[in-house]
């Protein structure tokens, strides 16, 4: 996947307009949009082909698919006939219900991204201890594309390490989480940028200083 600037909006605004125009004030910089379930359960998933197919813009939707293989070809279908470029699907819950997220991928020509380990402080309770192995889950799958923190950059390095150097990673956790946009991009393929654009006072304002400061 080809991210314009290597950031990824977050899109977490609960309202199509707002949404919108904070989308529009960016787009000079800012081609690829996450939509995740603050939006979608909002305004319905008619959004995600409405950022597609109307307003142009590439859609990954983050909806952490984590369920048993049926459930997750049934959600990775509907997302990718919405419109989805690609699906975030959790890696916890083993290889045959990823298999069926990746599946759903190829059938529609689409990507699918793992996630491996979270950027927030609760994820070291449960998921740290199993990233690694999720990562490798994914190598042995031959997934491409993952989801892995910018808040540890150490644990981000490590899983470089585990999924190689061509693979593409998208990193959320930048700014208001505390992730430094410059640490993450040496090991990070594309940055995840929610708040710290949609909230600013003037969002093209914010990510015309990250992109400076990664420059
Ligand atoms: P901000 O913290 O506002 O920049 O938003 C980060 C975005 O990335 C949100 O949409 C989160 O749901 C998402 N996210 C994380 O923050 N941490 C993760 O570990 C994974 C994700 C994600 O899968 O995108």
């Amino acid at each position: 996947m080809k991210v314009k600037n290597n950031i990824i909006l977050a899109m977490d605004l609960m309202d199509l307009n707002a949404a919108e125009e904070v989308c529009n004030s960016v787009s000079d910089y800012i081609n690829t949009i996450k939509i995740g379930y603050p939006l979608t359960l909002a305004e319905g998933l008619e959004v995600v082909t409405y950022f597609k197919e109307d307003l142009g813009y590439k859609v990954i939707c983050d909806y952490k698919v984590a369920d048993i293989p049926a459930t997750n070809e049934k959600i990775a279908d509907q997302t990718f006939d919405a419109g989805a470029d690609a699906i975030i699907c959790h890696g916890f819950v083993g290889p045959d219900s990823v298999e069926a997220c990746k599946e759903s991928a190829e059938d529609h020509g689409k990507d699918v991204f793992l996630l491996t380990e979270m950027s927030h402080p609760g994820a070291v309770k449960f998921l740290q201890s199993d990233a690694d192995e999720i990562a490798r889950m994914g190598v042995e799958m031959g997934i491409k594309n993952y989801v892995a923190p910018s808040t540890r950059i150490n644990r981000l390095a490590e899983i470089r390490d585990i999924v190689g150097k061509d693979a593409f990673i998208i990193s959320p956790g930048v700014g208001t989480q505390g992730g430094d946009p410059k640490e993450t991009l040496k090991y990070s393929s594309a940055l995840i940028i929610g708040r710290s654009i949609y909230n600013a006072q003037d969002p093209k304002k914010a990510t015309e200083d990250i992109l400076e400061s990664i420059r």
